[in-house]
C-alpha cells in the first residue's frame, strides 16, 4: 500500500457494532468483565483503549514498523527510551537537539546515574571518537532542530549496528512522509506527534515506532507501569489528522523552499538553514536520504542584532510568534529564549545556535502572503 492510501486507511476498520466510518472515540476507563479475568481483550485504558490501538497501528504503518506505542507528550515518549537504561550506561546524542530532550537526559536522567556526550553528530567519524565501552545507545534527531543540519542516518546505523548499540532517531521534523529512519537502520523511531503527526496545532502527545518484538515488549511494560498514555480524544485528533498528512507535507515543502529561496536572496538576511537549498552544505545528503525537504527553515539576519531580531518576530502578521511547529498555520519561534532556553548559552553557541537565530514553522497557508509577510517584517 501507498503512503497517502495507508495514512487515511491504516489500523481503522467500520466500527464492528454501528458501521461508523471513524474510529470511535472509547472515552471509558476501564471495560466489563463476563468473569474475573474473561473480557474482551480490554480490561483498564492505561493498558489499552481502542482508539489508542488504531493510532498505533497507524503510526506503525507510516513508519514500515511493526508496533507503534503513544505517549501523552513527545518527552513522555524519550523518558519511557530512557527507562530502558541503567546508572552506568553512557548514551551519545546529537549537539544540535531539542531542548526539552536535553532537559531530560541532562536534569533527570544524569541525577539516576545515565551517563550522556552530546557529539556533533553531523560528521559521524565523531561518533567513532566519542564511543566508550558504556555506551549503549545513540540519539539522534535530523534535521536537527532549529540548525536543520543533516545526519546521515546509514553511516550512523553503520557503526551502531557493528558495535551491537541501539540507534534512536527523533523524526519529528522530516514526519513519516519524507524519511523511515527504520528502514535506514534505526532500532526505534521517536515522535512528538504533537508537530506534522497531529498537524492542527491542538493535542500534544509522543510516540515510538519499532520493530524488535522483545524491545516493543519492554516499552509496552513502560508504557503501562509509568502511565504516560494519551487520552482517546487526543488519539482520535490525530487520526484525522495523520488522514491528511501526505497532503499536507507536500505544500509545507513546496511552501519551506520558496521561503528559503526568498530569505537566500534577501539583502538583509545571513545565513538561511534549509536542506533544500543547492547552498546546504548536506543539500547532497538530504537528496539521497529524504524524499523532499521539509517545512523548517531558521535564518539570521546580517548585522546579527539581538534587538533587530526580535523587531522583526513582533512585526510578523501572518506567521505567529510560539513554540511549537508543524501545523497548518505558520509559525515563527526564537529558539534561545524559547525553545532551546534550557541549553545554557555557552553550550548552545558552542554548537552554532546564536540568540539571534529565528526559526520558521512554515504553514500551508498561501505562499504569496507568507513572502509579503517577510517582506513587511525584514526591512
Ligand atoms: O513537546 P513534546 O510533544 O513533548 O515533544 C518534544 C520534542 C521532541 N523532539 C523534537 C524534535 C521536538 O521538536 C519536540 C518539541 N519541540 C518544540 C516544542 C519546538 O517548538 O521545537
Amino acid at each position: 500500500m501507498n503512503f497517502g492510501t495507508k495514512a487515511i486507511h491504516a489500523g481503522q476498520h467500520p466500527d464492528p457494532t454501528t458501521g461508523a466510518i471513524m474510529t470511535p472515540i472509547y472515552q471509558t476507563s476501564t471495560y466489563v468483565q463476563e468473569s474475573p479475568g474473561k473480557h474482551k481483550g480490554y480490561e483498564y485504558a492505561r493498558t489499552q483503549n481502542p482508539t489508542r490501538d488504531a493510532l498505533q497501528a497507524n503510526l506503525a504503518a507510516l513508519e514500515n514498523g511493526k508496533h507503534g506505542i503513544c505517549y501523552a507528550s513527545g518527552l513522555g515518549a524519550t523518558d519511557a527510551i530512557l527507562k530502558l537504561f541503567k546508572p552506568g550506561d553512557e548514551i551519545i546524542a546529537s549537539s544540535d537537539l531539542y531542548g526539552g530532550t536535553y532537559r531530560i537526559m541532562v536534569r533527570v536522567f544524569q541525577e539516576f546515574g545515565l551517563k550522556f556526550k552530546f557529539v556533533g553528530l553531523d560528521n559521524p567519524a565523531n561518533l567513532e571518537a566519542a564511543l566508550s565501552p558504556d555506551t549503549k545507545m545513540v540519539w539522534i534527531e535530523t534535521p536537527t532542530n532549529p540548525l536543520l543540519r543533516l545526519v546521515d542516518m546509514a553511516a550512523i546505523s553503520a557503526i551502531t549496528k557493528a558495535r551491537g548499540l541501539m540507534l534512536v532517531v527523533d523524526n519529528t521534523f522530516a514526519s513519516p512522509y519524507l524519511q523511515n529512519p527504520l528502514d535506514q537502520g534505526a532500532d526505534i523511531v521517536m515522535h512528538s506527534v504533537t508537530k506534522y503527526l497531529g498537524g492542527h496545532s491542538d493535542t500534544v502527545m509522543g510516540a515510538i515506532i519499532l520493530n524488535d518484538d522483545a524491545l516493543a515488549d519492554r516499552l509496552r511494560f513502560i508504557q503501562n507501569a509509568c502511565g504516560a498514555v494519551p487520552g482517546p480524544q487526543d488519539c482520535f485528533l490525530v487520526l484525522r489528522g495523520t488522514k491528511t498528512l501526505h497532503v499536507r507535507m507536500q505544500r509545507h515543502c513546496e511552501n519551506a523552499l520558496k521561503i528559503a529561496r526568498y530569505l537566500s536572496e534577501h539583502p538583509k538576511v545571513g545565513q538561511v538553514n534549509y536542506p533544500g537549498l543547492e547552498s546546504h552544505p548536506q543539500h547532497e545528503l538530504a537528496k539521497r536520504q529524504m524524499r523532499d525537504f521539509g517545512g523548517m527553515v531558521s535564518f539570521e539576519l546580517k548585522g546579527d542584532s539581538l534587538p533587530e531580531a526580535v523587531r522583526v518576530m513582533e512585526s510578523f502578521k501572518v506567521f505567529s510568534l510560539g513554540e511549537s511547529l508543524g501545523g497548518v498555520e505558520s509559525l515563527c519561534t526564537h529558539p534561545a529564549s524559547m525553545t532551546h532556553a534550557s541549553i545554557p548559552k555557552e553550550e548552545r553557541e558552542k554548537n552554532g545556535l546564536k540568540d539571534t537565530l529565528i526559526r520558521l514553522s512554515v504553514g500551508i497557508e498561501d505562499a504569496e502572503d507568507l513572502i509579503e509577510d517577510l517582506r513587511q517584517a525584514i526591512v
